[in-house]
């Protein structure tokens, strides 16, 4: 069984981080729809969606995917970069409990979760302004014995590794090759994003499908194109508080 951990739209959103945008005014109504929306995709493609508990007085709690690292042998609670989102950690903890064995990442280090890309047995981090050295040697020294290999990846231009590249296919990345190095990633076939559409390397990927913000339709055609199943969903108010679709959950296998 896929599991799907998602967390409700805090009320306080529009009073979210923001690294790279400018503030603009966030219909908060309407991003509870949508990510009603992107629920229901996640549904769609079989995974069964366990809602964390609400946070209404944490602006990006909606965010779960910074909170945690889900792998077949354990999961990492992280320590977001960023000290307004640190207390989302602990509610996850919980939730996380009843599948993985836990494991933590301590001060000095930060890591968000969207600074992770696993791709079989190999686990990129981004290093942004969120995730710094120490917290990336912990993750590598918490994943050694599972024979993980932890590859460090500058990103520049954006919050995380996973706005400028994510899976989309078995050997497939869809990356914005302006923000993180192709070259990052020698052994596997790169697909890159629209011009027009710089923030589209964000794609969820469940299955042999994806999920993808309906406001990138030129890259959504390039993964057409390539044989990827495309399930478009609404999230343009969630991507003015920086949010993408990989960041609105955290997805693992479970025993049903
Ligand atoms: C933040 O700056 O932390 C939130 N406003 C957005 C987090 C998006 N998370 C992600 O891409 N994994």
């Amino acid at each position: 069984m896929i599991v799907a951990v998602t967390r409700a739209v805090s009320p306080a959103l529009a009073e979210c981080e923001l690294t790279h945008l400018a503030r603009d005014p966030i219909d908060v109504a309407k991003a509870i729809a949508d990510h009603e929306r992107y629920e229901a995709a996640l549904r769609l493609l079989g995974a069964r969606v366990v809602r964390a508990p609400e946070e209404p007085a944490l602006p990006d709690a909606v965010f779960v995917e910074d909170t945690a690292l889900v792998l077949d042998e354990v999961a990492v609670i992280t320590r977001p970069g960023a000290p307004s989102r640190r207390p989302e950690s602990e509610s996850m903890v919980k939730v996380l409990s009843a599948y993985r064995s836990l494991q933590r990442i301590r001060p000095p280090g930060t890591l968000d979760g969207g600074d992770v890309l696993a791709v079989g047995r190999t686990i990129y981090v981004g290093l942004s302004s969120r995730t710094n050295h120490n917290g990336l040697a912990q993750l590598e020294t918490l994943l050694r014995e599972w024979g993980y290999e932890v590859i460090p990846v500058p990103v520049t231009g954006c919050l995380h590794l996973k706005s400028a590249v994510t899976q989309v296919a078995d050997n497939l990345l869809l990356i914005n090759a302006h923000w993180v190095r192709p070259e990052c990633f020698a052994s596997i076939d790169i697909m890159t994003v629209a011009p027009s559409e710089p923030a589209g390397a964000n794609a969820l990927r469940i299955g042999t499908a994806v999920i993808y913000p309906s406001h990138h339709p030129e890259t959504a055609e390039r993964l057409d194109r390539a044989g990827v199943r495309v399930v478009p969903v609404p999230c343009i108010e969630l991507a003015k508080a920086e949010g993408g679709v990989t960041c609105c959950s955290v997805v693992f296998e479970a025993e049903p």
